[in-house]
């Protein structure tokens, strides 16, 4: 999955696509160099962000799936809102990522039902709400709390998400979990987490990782001094966390730099393989 987010303030790519056409240029750019599915947002998640109003979100994003849909990629609406996500069906989006995992927007999973169409349910501990701190890098959400046991507290609440979609009415083959890597979670926690993918994978839904470029990754690779790498300088780190991805069971993986990353999942599929795929 590629990302094009048509925002002022992403914290990666802010301000770099907020032009339609632009969008649409690296949208179509990353679809050609093999991504299958092109992430568009208008709305940036990171602290500190004021929420968009939420006309202005759609106003964004619709446009630039209108265009790609026409040109027949597959596009997925990064969106809490379901009158957005409508709008994006509308304009031929075919799968809702929904950061807040259903949450944040009661009318969401209605939506999602009616269209029937793939719906990602991240996980993010934000009580529905959209929290912000303003504590720099990417790392979304406030802490409700701490965690005691990251991968089955995480599990279970996915799979919680999992009940009240299916209630809604919601077919469960169309849901995708994601581990919500970054948002109120610790460098330690996003760890424990993508450690833990192949458990992830077996709660029988596929799963999306969201790591590129965040921020314990550039605390990770932070230099002598303790200054991070900076986010332009992550994308190797990326590549390699997708590698390893792609090898313990992820279905996806969500990043900024796409031949890196298909470079890198090609290597691991090879590996898997003991063959060229
Ligand atoms: N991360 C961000 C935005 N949307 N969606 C999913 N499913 N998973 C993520 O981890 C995720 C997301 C924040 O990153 P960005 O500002 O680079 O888009």
């Amino acid at each position: 999955m590629g990302i094009v987010n048509v925002t002022a303030d992403s914290f990666s790519d802010g301000g770099e696509y907020l032009h339609r056409e632009r969008a649409v240029k690296r949208g179509l750019e990353l679809r050609n160099l093999g991504v299958d599915i092109i992430d568009i947002g208008g709305e940036s998640t990171r602290p500190g962000a004021t929420r968009v109003d939420p006309g202005l979100e759609a106003e964004r994003v619709v446009p630039v799936i209108r265009d790609l849909a026409s040109e027949g990629v597959v596009v997925s609406v990064d969106t809490m809102r379901a009158e957005v996500a409508e709008a994006a069906i509308n304009a031929g989006a075919s799968i809702v990522n929904d950061v807040s995992g259903g949450q944040a927007d009661p009318r969401m999973a209605h939506v999602v039902a009616d269209a029937g169409v793939p719906w990602i349910l991240m996980h993010w501990r934000s009580n529905g709400e959209f929290v912000h701190r303003a504590s720099g890098g990417n790392d979304s959400g406030t802490r409700r709390d701490g965690y005691r046991d990251i991968v089955s507290e995480v599990s279970a609440e996915l799979l919680s998400q999992v009940d009240y979609a299916v209630h809604a009415g919601v077919d469960p083959t169309a849901l995708i979990l994601d581990p919500g890597i970054g948002f109120a979670k610790t460098a330690d926690e996003n760890w424990a987490l993508l450690r833990a993918l192949p458990h992830l994978a077996g709660l029988g839904f596929p799963v999306l990782v969201g790591a590129s470029r965040k921020r314990f990754l550039g605390s990770l690779l932070a230099a002598a001094d303790g200054t991070p790498r900076e986010v332009s300088e992550r994308d190797v780190a990326t590549a390699a966390l997708s590698a390893l991805a792609a090898a313990h069971g992820a279905w996806g993986v969500r990043v900024h730099d796409a031949q890196s990353t298909l470079d890198a999942v090609t290597v691991a599929q090879a590996w898997q393989q003991g063959a060229q795929p």
